[in-house]
Formats: structure tokens, sequence, C-alpha cells
């Protein structure tokens, strides 16, 4: 070996030994205690909105409208110019999902057009720089939050449909016949994951005070790529110990992350067909999905949920041990519509009655069917009867005995048949436009 090589080697060694020494190895990682208090708090919170919100929305056609229509990046380049939300109004976005009764917030700071909502010095291809509106919209959200006291997630898209060096391409730019948006075929992985990516974070993790975490997507991208994923994982750690590693890869769990997420599926289920049907016990569960069809907003798409279903899902979520993160794609003027709006409002007043049954509580001692579910919150159980017409309700053994039953809404009190065979319980018919008949066990010590 030259002198020269065995110098350069020798840097190289002692950087990497300081780098670990700063920076150690997620797959040996530890959650610092504030981690942990927040992974608890996660899953007390249960309802979270998700707002995907971008250039894209200009479009009214999704947030993936880039891929989808094969456009050229020189043609997508010319939409921040008309992107102009003169009615973005953080402090009402935020009180919205309070009347909702969620409790946390999380935000694309850039899907996967790679475009920054945010003031990014890493790269001008950022809202500041790009747009006429000129201003941070996460920074005003990030300070209203905090002011209302709510916790704000950043989503991050870890793919880059825009970024020359995300390189080699994944199976977005392959599928279909590929698609050459107009960047070379060549680029540096290392960069784009090392300086680029973790710049951006840094700047998410330093710049809008405390944050819940970021919500990683996009690895599914690339799924046998070396994502560096030790590195970014403890750099936020390391900015932000308390902040959760939420990442939407599909995958079990890896070392370093916080959250195992599911997309449009309750944990365990697969119907959406690409989520992976194994579930950690190990740490807090999470479930989004859309309010309507569409994540981004959609001008097409009128398929909004009902009230009902929508707390049928925040029910069977909590049943299932998971939070449910209810997706809104806001309007490019800033404007949430009042179809989005209102049925979040319902939901609220829903919860300020029967929230006590699902904020605090994990998944209950009987496993999930289809008559309902149930949740726990120590010596109370929660017995959510969505679907089941009949007059008595006949379930498993229960762990512990039941000293007493009532109807949560009227407080009237019902005799229990408790035997080693089961538990049977006399139900009152549902009232109109009554998505979820929630009974109160009260179970010895
Ligand atoms: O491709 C994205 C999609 O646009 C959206 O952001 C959802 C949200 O969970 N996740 C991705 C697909 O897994």
């Amino acid at each position: 070996m030259s002198r020269k090589l065995l110098a350069k080697t020798l840097v190289g060694a002692v950087a990497a030994t300081l780098f670990a020494l700063s920076t150690p190895a997620q797959s040996t990682y530890a959650p610092a205690p504030e981690n942990l208090k927040a992974r608890q708090d996660f899953q007390d919170d249960k309802f979270g909105m998700f707002i995907h919100w971008g250039v894209y929305s200009v479009l009214g056609n999704g947030e993936w409208v880039l891929h989808n229509r094969k456009l050229q990046l020189h043609d997508y380049e010319r939409l921040p110019n008309f992107f102009d939300p003169e009615k973005f109004d953080a402090q009402a976005w935020v009180a919205l999902a309070k009347a909702a009764g969620m409790k946390y917030i999380t935000i694309t700071s850039r899907h996967h057009d790679g475009f920054a909502m945010f003031d990014s010095k890493i790269s001008d291809w950022n809202i500041v720089a790009r747009t006429p509106y000129k201003k941070d919209p996460l920074k005003m959200l990030a300070d209203e939050a905090h002011r209302q006291g709510i916790k704000l997630f950043f989503y991050y898209s870890q793919l880059d449909w825009h970024n020359p060096d995300y390189y080699p391409r994944g199976r977005t730019a392959l599928d279909d016949g590929p698609w050459h948006n107009g960047r070379p075929d060549h680029g540096d992985w290392n960069a784009y994951l090392d300086t680029y990516m973790n710049g951006q974070l840094t700047e998410l993790l330093t710049n809008y005070g405390p944050i819940g975490g970021i919500w990683f997507d996009g690895m599914w991208d690339k799924p046998d790529a070396d994502w560096h994923l030790d590195k970014t994982y403890a750099l936020i750690h390391k900015l932000q110990p308390a902040a959760l590693i939420i990442p939407n890869h599909h995958q079990a769990p890896k070392p370093g992350e916080d959250v195992q997420t599911f997309e449009r599926d309750l944990p365990g289920r697969n119907t959406a067909g690409f989520n992976t049907t194994f579930v950690t016990d190990q740490l807090p569960l999470e479930s989004c999905n859309t309010l309507n069809g569409s994540w981004g907003f959609d001008i097409g798409d009128d398929k909004y949920k009902s009230v009902e279903e929508i707390e049928e899902l925040l029910v069977r979520a909590a049943g299932n041990n998971s939070n449910l993160l209810l997706n809104i794609g806001p309007q490019p003027n800033g404007e949430i519509q009042d179809e989005f709006a209102s049925r979040l409002r319902a939901v609220g007043e829903w919860l300020g009655k029967y929230g006590v049954s699902i904020y605090g509580t994990r998944g209950g001692p009987i496993a999930p069917s289809d008559w309902g579910v149930t949740t726990q919150k120590g010596d109370t159980v929660y017995l959510h009867v969505l679907n089941w017409h009949a007059p008595l309700l006949a379930l498993p053994p229960f762990p512990r005995k039941i000293l007493a039953a009532r109807e949560l809404i009227h407080g009237t009190k019902l005799q229990v048949a408790q035997s080693n065979d089961g538990v049977v319980l006399p139900l009152l018919p549902a009232e109109k436009g009554q998505t979820d008949r929630v009974l109160v066990l009260t179970l010895a010590k």
C-alpha cells in the first residue's frame, strides 16, 4: 500500500470510528426515555390527521400526477408558478384537526415529486424559492401546532422523481415501460441519501421546534437498495430523541424504527395488496386511510366516507391496538373543502361522547371480530358492538371476572352471565344512526 493510500485509509478509519461513536448504529438502538414516553403518548392519542398537499394539488389529479401522466420534468417544473395558496390558514387547519378529535397532524414535507413544501437550503426545489407564495407553510403550521398543543409529524418521501441523484431508479420509473422524465442516466446515490436527504431531515428537525416524528414513505420503490438507514435513523434520534420514526415500507419493522404503520388496512390485513401481515407486539401501530379515495387533492373524487364509516374505522383501529391516521388533500388555494371539514367535525362531536372508550386505551382482551372489538384501559374493558343485530351477544371466556356492566351513553346497568365457557351480554337496541354501541365492563383486580 502506498503512503498516500495508507494515510487516506487511516483518515477514513478515524472518521468512521468518530461517526460510530457520535451516532451509534441503529441496529443496537435503545430508545431514549423520552422516545419511550412519546410512544406511549402516541398510542394514547389514537387519531391523527394526514395531509397530502403539494404543487401537484394545482392539477387536482392526485399526488402521483407526475408519474401517472408520464410528464417531463421541464413541464412539471412550471407547476410551482401556479401554486399560491392565499387561503392557507394554519390556525384553521389545526383548529379543524382539534375539532375532529385528532391529536396529531402528519403533513407531507415533500412527496415523491421531491418538492419541499418548506424553506430548504439544500435545494431550491422548494416552496419559498419557486412559488409566488414565497412563504413556508410548515413553519406556520408548526408554530400553530405548538400554540394549540397538537403534535406535528413530517411525512418525508425517500423516493424522489426529481433529483437526478436518485439513481439507479426504482420500480416507479421502470414498471409499465420505462419513464424517462428528463433526468440523466447517472447519479450519486450516496450523495442523495447522505447530503440531500439527511440535509433536509436536519432542517426539518432543527428549524420547526419539537416535532412528533418523521413518517417515511417510498422505500418500497427500491426494496433491495442500501438506504443507509442506520445513518439516517441515528441522525433523527440524535437531533430529537423523542421524535418517532414511522416508516411506510410495507415490511416488518427494522432496527431504529419506533412505530409500525399500515396503509389502507388494519394491522395484519392485506386487502391493499402491499401490506405485510406481520404485526409487531413491540411497537405502537398505526393504520392510515383516506377520507375519500385519494391522498392528494383530486377534483373528481367524490367517494367520501360517511361519518359512520369513519367512526367505525377508528373504533376498529383502536380495537386492533392501532391508531387511525385519516387523510385529507387540501385544495391548491389552501382551503380544506367542506366535504372533508363537515365530516371531520361530526366525528369530533361523536368523539366528545365516545372518546373515553378510545383515547388512552389499548386493544382489549377479546380478538377483533365482525361483530366488533374491545378496548381496555386499566380495569375497564369497552365492548364496541359494531355489527350485531340480536338481543344477546355471546363472547369467548374473559381472562378476569366481570364485576359490573353498563351501557356507556345512558349508564343503563346490564346483567352479565359469565362462566368458564364464556360471557353472554344483553344488548339494548341500536338507536337511529348509532354506529357503535359501547358497553363498559369493570373487571375484578
Ligand atoms: O405512494 C404513496 C401515496 O401517494 C401516499 O403517500 C401513501 C400514503 O400512505 N403512501 C404511498 C404508497 O405506499
